[in-house]
């Protein structure tokens, strides 16, 4: 409202996130190439469009040398990003250990390893030591590159510390903390060693954003609990000064999707599949190699559908693309052999000469080939055992225009909370639930049973209500939505 002046003109949002939206690839002494990753809060964050935003962050990297980190700041400095330089050591004891090992399976519930609680307490430590380490350095560039006016969004559970160490620099920065995983519940939460000094340096932060109700529900009694602090409507308060906690489900930017779909190269695409696969139903899993997508689940329920339905075996396939990430963590190196295993014995066992039965692909995939994989699919499979959203499924949903798809979507995702009239909701733990869901899935045609989300009407017509029922292939919009600047500015 100052002025009347439109949001972009006066002000700039820096975002900080532990990884910028780009990786960086050496190419020699003073040149880098640089590469958008993938990843959900890419994704998420490809819509902002209501401010002048900059992005601060790690490019994933270690560069030692002042003539490599003097070009890749010149380079990155193009893509609106600065970066955040961190060495091999901190990669390792932050974000390989603190985050990765500790804080990510800990608000996944999958709870702490138990090594680090036991046999290893100086490593938990030394984590411990370089997340607050890896933490000041990113407000130290926030706080190098800090205009007055400026607000601070900061992203994830890499950065807790943050809220806290930029309020130390300047009390009067506007500062925003939004997690895109779950918060646990409290009983969960209050197994961490360093659960008080966590809480208290996120509530320093005016305003916090969880994707769901639920969680910033876990948020505020985990602040009671813990802290003994109050928790209002509004948030939590401490001495008289509130935080501010609320629910944004984040979206996507589903025009982006609609519009490739009439791109040449997506049609040429939709045309290879539809070949490709022709006589065949096609079954989508989309995912980060991540314990938490549920992939070992997903497969070994086809597994069971195909055992049980032999008569299904040779008409339908799934295709898995699981691109890799945190290769370095022994647990993710674990969990792609298991993978390959698994998918191995089913292509041996359901496989033909001619056909297996599951397509798996460690490998990311460019946009076209996506929206394109998810126009064809008949079913889409998401078997998250615990997620913050998932915006596979709203991308799905979005792509979902000729065809009459289904959405089988686990009820641990935050999307089942805006997504699940229109999807049909499974336990991932529950493996014979999920093959049943695919029977059903797979024999579903008609529209009335598409994916989408579902809105219910009350209209009142000469002194009666009536209720209808419409589908929408509209989902969520992107933070920061024109809602939440209105109610938040
Ligand atoms: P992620 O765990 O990365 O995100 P998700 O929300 O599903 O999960 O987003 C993944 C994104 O990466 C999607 O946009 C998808 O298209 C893309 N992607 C995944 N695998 C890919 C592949 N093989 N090829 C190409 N693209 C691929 C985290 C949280 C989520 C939360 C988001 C946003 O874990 O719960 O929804 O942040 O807040």
């Amino acid at each position: 409202k100052q002025e009347g002046r439109p949001l972009r003109q006066r002000q700039r949002l820096l975002v900080v996130a532990n990884r910028l939206p780009v990786s960086a690839v050496r190419r020699g002494e003073d040149s880098w190439s640089l590469d958008v990753s993938a990843g959900g809060l890419v994704s998420a964050l490809l819509g902002v469009k209501e401010f002048e935003a900059k992005w601060i962050g790690w490019a994933g990297v270690n560069v030692p040398d002042e003539i490599g980190q003097k070009a890749l700041t010149k380079a990155l400095a193009e893509k609106r990003c600065i970066p955040v330089f961190l060495d091999e050591e901190i990669v390792d004891q932050y974000y390989n250990g603190y985050c990765n090992n500790i804080l990510w399976p800990l608000f996944h519930y999958l709870g702490l390893p138990q090594e680090d609680q036991l046999a290893t307490t100086r490593s938990f430590q030394s984590q411990f030591a370089a997340y607050k380490k890896a933490n000041q350095m990113f407000a130290d560039v926030v706080n190098e590159h800090y205009l007055e006016g400026d607000v601070v969004w900061c992203h994830d559970y890499h950065l807790m510390f943050l809220p806290k160490f930029l309020k130390d620099y300047n009390s009067k920065m506007k500062v925003g903390w939004f997690l895109h995983t779950p918060f646990p519940s409290s009983e969960i939460h209050r197994t961490l060693p360093s659960r008080s000094e966590l809480l208290r340096s996120v509530l320093a932060a005016d305003l916090i954003g969880f994707h769901t109700y639920d969680y910033a529900r876990h948020f505020v009694s985990a602040c009671t609990r813990v802290l003994g602090l109050e928790g209002t409507p509004e948030g939590v308060e401490d001495q008289g000064r509130l935080t501010r906690v609320a629910a944004f489900p984040i979206g996507i930017d589903s025009e982006r999707f609609i519009r490739a779909l009439e791109v040449p190269q997506v049609q040429e695409h939709i045309r290879e599949f539809k070949e490709r696969f022709a006589g065949r139903k096609v079954m989508l899993g989309v995912d980060r190699l991540d314990m938490i997508k549920g992939i070992p689940q997903k497969i070994l329920a086809f597994e069971k559908f195909l055992e049980e339905n032999p008569s299904w075996r040779d008409k339908v396939v799934l295709l898995q693309i699981a691109v890799p990430t945190r290769t370095d963590v022994p647990e993710y190196q674990k969990l792609t052999s298991q993978v390959h295993e698994i998918v191995g014995r089913i292509n041996g066992r359901f496989g033909t000469l001619t056909a297996v039965p599951i397509h798996h692909l460690d490998r990311s995939l460019d946009f076209h080939a996506l929206c394109a994989l998810y126009a064809v699919t008949d079913v889409a499979l998401v078997t998250s055992l615990r997620d913050g959203m998932n915006l596979v499924s709203y991308e799905f949903v979005a792509c979902q225009d000729a065809k009459k798809g289904v959405l089988i979507l686990s009820e641990f995702a935050g999307a089942a909370q805006s997504l699940g009239a229109g999807a049909n909701l499974v336990n991932p733990w529950n493996i014979t639930e999920v093959a049943n869901s695919i029977a059903q899935a797979l024999n579903m045609a008609s529209e009335k049973e598409r994916s989408g989300i579902s809105i219910t009407l009350y209209i009142e017509l000469n002194d009666t209500v009536v209720e209808a029922q419409i589908r929408t292939r509209q989902v969520p919009p992107p933070l920061p939505n024109k809602e939440a600047i209105e109610r938040y500015s």
